[in-house]
């Protein structure tokens, strides 16, 4: 093989679009990425790194820290980096390394950013998921805000920009408290996964978690702020301050209907179950929009916008949105669908877990799950079957009056912001070896569940909320 030429970075640095052939570097080679660019995974973020290296880039995208990842970049090998210039390469930190400690418990689906979701038994054990459990979904490092100089701009007002201090936050607008449970749109994908390959975060049944949330209502502070209802603001726009590279902020919108909305309940929150918010949940302040998906119920929040437009976010823009089953990468149009907000109504069972094994002494098994709603939809039915769906049960329903907050009203229609647990106890079937579990939830809507997961499989994988079926053997 001949050796490869070398290239000072004057020369790489030439090559900085698709005309001129892109280059980039990486550990001292030098790749023409030219024809991979419209293959990226990742769109076109790559572009960034045009006539540099990729090393500051894939130390915020960790997903590349794998081999398949370097076995494509080695297809594009032209040449090596001439020594000077390789020692002239800063040697890029590490954005994460101001994350904070999570538990160890937790099942990692991401390093860099941070993903993980809890054992899904510690779900049903708890009405209220301990925050260090709660599942976290980050897409860029968790900044670093300081309270004391955090503001909280607000935008599009008909007076003018105003903004509020943590504290102004905190004293000037009544507490409001609101228990509501929290689904990311990819809870589940992993069963998608199983019909065909989709791309995303590979999620169990645990992203989604319920906590007691309390803060100032949105309502208050935009009146407070001069907003007057009638104009022409359709959408209420949330910035985070966790950037990316590029310095691109998180971004998510909710329709201005239910950010000021009396039974809306959306709240710009500073406390999570009692305490302070914790880093990887937004510290200090997040929006908390109950009902409506994980994605705009944005952390770290530091711009609020309204507008007649949708926040134009990826996220808003190019994700989180539903396509049927025939929808592929080569044919979608993200512009066709309305991006998520409220979801549909879900289940699944926590207990027994897939593949563990029953006891056939004991002659009975208990069931245990979590069913929720979204748009305030209560959940009326968990209905259980042993036999994979052909004979069904009614499951007991345990709502926040029944977990121990003797005082919790059931919700008033059209709030029903929190998940219930459920649980069934029923004797074994007399010569079953194997159960197949089943459980599907109803609402106050009467939506049900669908029966299967290929009827709704979608690219991206989110939405994914068919019956849940848990296999079991039982012991001899
Ligand atoms: C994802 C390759 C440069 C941003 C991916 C994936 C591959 C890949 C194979 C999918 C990984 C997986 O899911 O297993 C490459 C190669 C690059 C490159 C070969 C250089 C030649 C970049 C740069 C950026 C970037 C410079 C950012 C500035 C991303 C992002 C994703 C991704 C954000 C995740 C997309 C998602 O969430 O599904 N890349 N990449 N990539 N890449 Fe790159
Ligand atoms: N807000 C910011 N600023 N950055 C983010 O990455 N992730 C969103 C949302 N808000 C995100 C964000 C997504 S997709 C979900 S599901 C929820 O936060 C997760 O909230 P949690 O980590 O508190 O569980
Ligand atoms: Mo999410």
């Amino acid at each position: 093989t001949p050796a490869f030429p070398v290239y000072t970075q004057e020369e790489v640095s030439k090559h900085r679009t698709l005309a001129d052939g892109m280059w980039v570097t990486y550990k001292g080679e030098v790749y023409d990425i030219t024809d991979f660019v419209a293959l990226h995974p990742g769109g076109s973020k790559i572009l960034l790194a045009a006539g540099g290296a990729l090393e500051p880039f894939w130390a915020m995208y960790a997903v590349h820290n794998q081999e398949h990842v370097l076995e494509i970049l080695n297809e594009y090998k032209v040449g090596k980096l001439c020594p000077e210039d390789c020692k002239k390469q800063v040697v890029s930190s590490d954005p994460y390394s101001s994350d904070p400690p999570r538990h160890p418990a937790l099942r990692v689906n991401s390093q860099k950013p941070f993903n993980a979701e809890p054992p899904s038994l510690i779900l049903s054990e708890n009405y209220i998921t301990p925050t260090a459990f709660f599942f976290k979904r980050n897409h860029l490092p968790v900044p670093k805000v300081d309270p004391a100089a955090y503001r909280l701009e607000i935008e599009g007002l008909p007076n003018g920009p105003v903004s509020l201090s943590l504290d102004e936050l905190k004293t000037r607008f009544p507490k409001h408290t609101v228990t509501a449970t929290l689904q990311c749109a990819g809870n589940r994908r992993s069963e998608m996964n199983r019909v065909k390959q989709v791309k995303g975060l590979d999620w169990g049944i645990a992203a989604i978690s319920n906590a007691t949330w309390a803060g100032a209502r949105l309502r208050d502070v935009l009146l407070a702020a001069g907003y007057v209802p009638g104009g022409t603001v359709r959408h209420v726009q949330f910035e985070g301050l966790d950037k990316d590279v590029a310095g691109t902020t998180y971004g998510a919108s909710i329709p201005l209907r239910k950010a000021v909305s009396e039974e809306g309940d959306v709240l710009l929150a500073y406390e999570m179950n009692g305490e302070e918010l914790p880093a990887d949940h937004g510290f200090p302040v997040r929006a908390v929009v109950p009902g409506t998906v994980g994605a705009r119920n944005v952390k770290w929040l530091g711009k609020i916008v309204l507008s007649e437009e949708e926040s134009s976010s990826h996220w808003q823009q190019n994700d989180y949105k539903g396509f049927s089953p025939c929808t592929d990468w080569d044919t979608v149009d993200f512009k066709s669908a309305p991006a998520i907000q409220e979801l549909p109504v879900q289940s699944a069972i926590t207990q027994p877990e897939e593949g563990s094994v029953v006891d056939r002494s004991l002659e009975e098994v208990t069931v245990k799950g979590y069913a929720w709603s979204g748009g305030g939809r209560e959940v009326v039915r968990v209905d259980v079957s042993l036999d994979g769906g052909q004979t069904w049960q009614v499951a007991q329903l345990r709502g926040a009056s029944e977990e121990g907050q003797e005082d919790a009203p059931s919700p008033p229609l059209g709030q029903a912001w929190a998940w219930k647990l459920w649980e069934l106890t029923v004797p074994l079937p007399e010569d079953a070896q194997e159960l197949e579990i089943v459980c599907k939830a109803v609402d106050n809507g009467y939506n049900m569940q669908p029966d299967s997961v290929a009827p709704i499989w979608n690219l991206r994988g989110v939405l994914s909320n068919a019956w849940h079926r848990v296999r079991v053997t039982v012991s001899e």
